[in-house]
């Protein structure tokens, strides 16, 4: 893995049904991202914010909500994120809604293909994303980027990608999953998706589902894309998000799911999504989403399996 991050701001609600993430970035500045990163010995460079249209708050045409400002914020974010993984940085892209992952996850599935490396993505969410116009209920692109990346959706998301799909289906790794809306749970289960729900969890435990999908990566030997939705936290740990489902993963699940990809040593490119300041209780999310970025960066209490050390 490189030791050179880059932060890359990308303030958009454009894709969510509430407002306020687009101050997302703002915060996990604020709470200290580049100095956590910084101490754990990463060169750290922060690339400002990227630009889009403003939120014109617009219902939905079509069954899309802003499709064409969705367009034009994930092609900017598809540009800067390509760059920077080009140029051999691990881009960490500071969101914004969870729409903008159709541009990170383009630039990266384009930079894999450009390698001829395989790219697999763990997806950290309470939903699975997966939504399609005709099965979204509220026509909100932050609810579609799954689908879009797997190879369904309208054409001018689709491509923004390099090929369609960006990535195939059962390459995509969900943890934390537990509000699916009803249609949407077809698609995903036709699409061939791999879903560690709560449930999942709640019986293997986080240590075994991350044993399975970092086993299946390997045999892959592919590289991995991380899109985190701070929704896949329980909302008493973090309260500032637009979407807070109950029955989240808590703090230490959500800690060994990070040091254990930062173990595989196959993660290039990182989304930290959905941070919304003004749900927030004194920046709390944004601070916890910073401890787990630390980790997947690395951090440890002692060296793996340390408690072995007298034996
Ligand atoms: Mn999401």
């Amino acid at each position: 893995m490189t030791k050179n991050i880059s932060l890359i701001g990308v303030p958009s609600d454009i894709g969510a049904g509430d407002r306020g993430a687009t101050m997302g970035p703002e915060a996990l500045r604020v709470a200290g991202i580049a100095g956590t990163l910084t101490k754990l010995g990463l060169t750290v460079k922060d690339t400002g914010n990227l630009f889009g249209p403003k939120n014109p708050e617009n219902q939905a045409v079509d069954g899309y909500r802003h499709l064409r400002e969705n367009v034009i914020w994930c092609k900017n974010v598809q540009e800067a994120i390509f760059n920077e993984i080009s140029q051999d940085n691990l881009p960490v892209m500071l969101g914004g809604d969870h729409a903008m992952s159709i541009g990170s996850i383009a630039a990266v599935a384009r930079y894999c293909a450009s390698i001829k490396k395989k790219l697999c993505m763990i997806w950290i969410d309470a939903h699975s994303d997966f939504n399609t116009c005709e099965t979204s209920p509220s026509g909100n692109i932050h609810g579609m980027p799954v689908a879009v990346a797997a190879g369904y959706g309208p054409q001018e998301l689709l491509s923004i990608g390099h090929a369609v799909p960006m990535l195939e289906a059962t390459d995509i790794y969900q943890i934390g999953i537990r509000s699916v809306d009803a249609a949407e749970k077809q698609l995903v289960m036709d699409a061939g998706i791999v879903a560690y729900d709560m449930r999942c969890i709640d019986e293997i435990g986080m240590r075994e589902a991350m044993v399975q999908i970092l086993k299946d990566v390997d045999e892959k030997d592919a590289y991995i894309h991380v899109s985190f939705d701070v929704d896949s936290l329980d909302p008493t740990i973090a309260p500032g998000v637009g979407t807070t489902i109950p029955g989240g993963l808590t703090y230490r699940e959500a800690q060994l799911c990070m040091e254990m990809i930062h173990d595989s040593g196959r993660m290039i490119s990182l989304d930290l999504m959905e941070v919304n300041p003004a749900l927030d209780f004194q920046n709390s999310t944004a601070k916890l989403a910073i401890e787990l970025t630390a980790s997947l960066f690395g951090r440890q209490i002692f060296p793996p399996h340390n408690h072995n050390r007298k034996k």
